[in-house]
């Protein structure tokens, strides 16, 4: 296990409902520090390049204007085995397979509104990491 950094995204479903502090509770009890964070509405462009890995796939147009249809909250974590720390507390993609006690089993509304992204890999959690944050952003 190492100390890892990974990029974490509350979505428009969950800022719209005022839920950044309860899933930054979530996330702290994880034992995972928010070492860079903003509040920020993303572009159609940035939707489209942050998202391009699943550009094939039926469900990107709705991912985008999803994705675009109110502020994010983007955030890099960084905690002992960050990245997996995170997709664990996180929970399953549709909210319907989640585990009890996960973000997306208490918060998130259905597989496309599932409240926070985060990343999956530490090559796509540094390339993710560098799409939002300069180095004078981030305090570790
Ligand atoms: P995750 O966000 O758990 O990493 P993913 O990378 O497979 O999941 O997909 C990215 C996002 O795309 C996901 O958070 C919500 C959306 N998505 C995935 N599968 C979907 C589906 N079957 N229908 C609608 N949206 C989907
Ligand atoms: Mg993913």
């Amino acid at each position: 296990m190492a100390v890892e950094r990974t990029l974490s995204i509350i979505k428009p479903d969950a800022t719209e409902r005022n839920l950044t502090g309860k899933i930054n509770s979530y996330i702290e009890a994880a034992g995972l520090r928010i070492i860079a964070q903003k509040r920020i509405r993303l572009t159609r462009d940035q939707a489209e390049a942050f998202y391009g890995v699943h550009k094939e796939r039926s469900f990107f147009g709705e991912l985008v204007d999803f994705m675009v249809s109110g502020p994010v909250v983007v955030q890099l974590l960084e905690g002992e085995n960050g990245i997996a720390a995170y997709r664990e507390v996180m929970g399953a993609t549709n909210p319907a397979n989640a585990d009890a006690g996960t973000i997306r089993k208490d918060f998130a509304i259905d597989v496309q509104n599932n409240s926070v992204h985060g990343s999956d890999a530490p090559e796509t959690a540094a390339v993710e990491a560098s799409f939002f944050f300069s180095e004078i952003e981030i305090v570790g």
